[in-house]
């Protein structure tokens, strides 16, 4: 079987992660470059000052993508470029940037995926309580409102936020991503005021009415107990809770699930849900994003733990913690390949929220690739990674998902935030000490796909 006629098939980036040029044409600083400047943050002391130096190289970059083949680009706009202090007027040099990459990316036709929000929140408005704050939500729809009067007759397809559940959780409440706090309550907080913030900004782009398509990008996990014990079953909820239903339902049904409101009674008040909010965070979305990476098998926390876990798997507050499958292959990030939790969750957002289009907005995995001594990147791994996902999504359009298209993470092996550059997800291989780029196999063969448009051969 095919994907759909005229099926986006993409690659996608962000711009923190493949930029650089953190200094120039009058861009501010973000609670990035604060967090990847503080020793001992950032693996290796890693930062974005240079990155892919993309800022630099977009041409380059844009003939990559049409060498690919790709019918869809999926990019970020930095907040810091447009608003150098996070409120005011617009930066004009910051947004010809991305007047020029859009440019580029029509004469090449290829459709521009715009997220508004992937994570460079700008210092200024951290110093002012970050998204702990209530005016931030208001100033992301002020800059909303900026990008989108200079780019909407040019961009069809608009993303509010790149998973709002990174943004708070491993900013606000694990501190291992910008801005850095450990704190539950600051990230129920900063929750809350992102979900607005998308809302405010959705109203502001809605009012100068025209055609395009507006929505939001969330990273959905399918939750699996480890075992059939009651322990590990409430344990699994309780994650579940956290990491998917805290966002689709409000989303999608106007509230926050009770569960999840009951399990952290003690930690915040929620005195910063206000009345009317839920309504408003509930406007209906043209399309949902899908960010999909893995499952989480889950077990109640033993305490005292049988191995070290990635940080951000032991769900602090959650009384849980994350087991590995048996039999399950892991990436280089330790994270488990399990391409049927994609089909699993694209069905349950159809059947247990909303049957809307939807776009795999990114999926893909990290692999030790290296440069042979041909001056080849053999990535078979990826390659297989990207066939077993491709066909779980379309197991999931069998079963009458709505799938409008899929964006690779990520075009270029990039910023991977706290791995630094020890992490790479690219179809294209970056080398740091040159910036070259050199197409991976994987890249090779997702032009085949895209040409063909079916998996076969
Ligand atoms: C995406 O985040 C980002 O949008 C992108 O910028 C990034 O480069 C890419 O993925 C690869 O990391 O919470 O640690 O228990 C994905 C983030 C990864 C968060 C899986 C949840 C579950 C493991 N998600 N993670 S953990």
């Amino acid at each position: 079987m095919s994907f759909p006629e005229g099926f986006l098939w993409g690659a996608a980036t962000a711009a923190y992660q493949v930029e650089g040029a953190a200094n120039e044409d009058g861009r501010g600083p973000s609670i990035w470059d604060t967090f990847s400047h503080t020793p001992g943050r950032v693996y290796r002391g890693d930062t974005g000052d240079v990155a892919c130096d993309h800022y630099h190289r977009v041409e380059e970059d844009l003939d990559l993508m049409a060498e690919i083949g790709l019918k869809a680009y999926r990019f970020s706009v930095a907040w810091p470029r447009v608003q150098p202090e996070g409120s005011g007027p617009a930066n004009q040099k910051g947004l010809d940037f991305y007047r020029r990459l859009v440019a580029g990316l029509r004469e090449r036709s290829i459709e521009p995926m715009l997220t508004l929000y992937h994570w460079d929140l700008p210092q200024a408005l951290e110093d002012r309580g970050g998204w702990t704050s209530r005016q931030t939500s208001e100033r992301f729809a002020e800059y909303a409102a900026l990008v989108y009067e200079a780019l909407s007759d040019s961009v069809s397809y608009w993303i509010t936020l790149n998973e709002p559940w990174v943004a708070a959780w491993m900013g606000y409440g694990l501190g291992v991503h910008a801005p850095g706090h450990r704190n539950s309550e600051k990230a129920l907080s900063a929750t809350h005021h992102l979900l607005l913030g998308h809302a405010l900004a959705l109203e502001a782009m809605r009012s100068s009415g025209n055609g395009n398509r507006l929505g939001v990008t969330l990273n959905l996990s399918p939750v699996r107990a480890a075992s059939a014990e009651t322990a590990d079953a409430e344990a699994a909820r309780r994650v579940d809770g956290n990491a998917n239903r805290l966002y689709l339902d409000p989303l999608f049904r106007g509230s926050y699930p009770q569960d999840v409101l009951e399990h952290y009674r003690n930690t915040s008040d929620f005195s910063f849900v206000r009345e009317g909010d839920l309504q408003r965070i509930a406007a209906p979305i043209d399309f949902l994003g899908v960010n999909y990476y893995m499952c989480h098998t889950i077990r109640a926390e033993a305490g005292g733990g049988a191995r070290e876990l990635p940080i951000g798997m032991r769900f602090s507050d959650l009384g849980a913690e994350t087991v590995l499958p048996e039999g399950v292959r892991t990436t280089a990030m330790g994270w488990p390949v399990e391409p049927d939790g994609l089909t699993e969750i694209l069905v349950r957002v159809k059947e247990e929220y909303r049957d809307l289009p939807v776009f795999v907005t990114e999926n893909g995995c990290a692999i030790y690739d290296y440069v042979d001594p041909e001056g080849e990147v053999n990535d078979f791994e990826r390659v297989s990674y990207l066939r077993e996902h491709f066909r779980a999504a379309q197991a999931a359009i069998e079963r009458g998902v709505d799938l409008r298209g899929y964006m690779v993470w990520s075009l270029l092996d990039n910023f991977e935030w706290a791995e630094g550059y020890s992490k790479r997800f690219g179809l294209v291989f970056v080398d740091y000490g040159t910036r070259r780029r050199i197409p991976k196999d994987s890249a090779r063969w997702y032009a085949e796909v895209i040409r063909r448009g079916d998996l076969e051969g």
